[in-house]
């Protein structure tokens, strides 16, 4: 059994979304930021940053969305979300995944949470640096896309692009969003065909991006 505490669209989304897709049975439990749930002792104890995803399997309590995206993909391997261990595949999978962890998504932190980084009296030029980095990361990807896709890692679609079209929805709210660059556009699209991400928007009771 799996428990996945989350808040609507945050980082639990693609956790939630790879639930769905690999057919397993979940429970969620909501986190209320706006009365900061995620930071009350006893989620804490659970997961000591107070941020969400966590992921209980079988009792034990599991943090960092992208190390529980990974392990989910792996432990199925039959739905073919994560390449062969050893293969060159998976190496670009690993390369793709940690840039979009290790990259992109520590800017969208810095952007939906700039007080963090310099204080109050910096969000500005902290945001519009994010920004611009963000975009930056997005013109290397819609690059990639257009000779190497349609997927990250080519015809073979992978764990990896649900990461991507989460980042992707969170930049809805920034002055030119992902989709405005054409490949990853067309890959928005195809992702939010899946019938998995009907589902997920009426268990989180998303509208935004839909
Ligand atoms: N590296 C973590 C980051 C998680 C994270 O920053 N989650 C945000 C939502 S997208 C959160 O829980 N924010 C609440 C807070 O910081 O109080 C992961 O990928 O799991």
């Amino acid at each position: 059994m799996h428990t996945l505490y989350y808040s609507p669209g945050a980082a639990s989304l693609v956790i939630h979304w790879l639930l769905i897709e690999l057919e397993l049975p979940y429970e969620l439990k909501l986190l209320d930021f706006e009365s900061k749930q995620q930071k009350s002792p006893d989620y804490l104890k659970l997961n000591p940053s107070g941020v969400v995803p966590t992921l209980v399997i079988d009792g034990e309590a599991l943090t960092e969305s992208v190390a529980l995206l990974m392990h989910l993909a792996d432990s199925h391997p039959s739905k073919g979300f994560a390449p062969p261990v050893g293969s060159i595949e998976r190496a670009r999978y690993y390369q793709w995944l940690l840039y979009l962890a290790n990259m992109v998504q520590p800017l969208f932190r810095n952007w939906y949470y700039p007080a963090e980084v310099a204080g109050e009296a910096n969000v500005d030029v902290v945001k519009d640096c994010s920004r611009k980095r963000i975009e930056a990361c997005w013109q290397t990807i819609d690059e990639h896309l257009a000779k190497n896709g349609p997927w990250l890692l080519g015809d073979r679609m992978s764990a990896a692009d649900f990461h991507l079209t989460m980042l992707m929805r969170w930049s809805r709210n920034l002055p030119k969003q992902a989709i405005e660059w054409p490949n990853l556009a067309r890959m928005a699209t195809a992702m939010k065909a899946r019938p998995s991400f009907k589902r997920l928007y009426e268990e989180e009771q998303l509208s935004e991006w839909a």
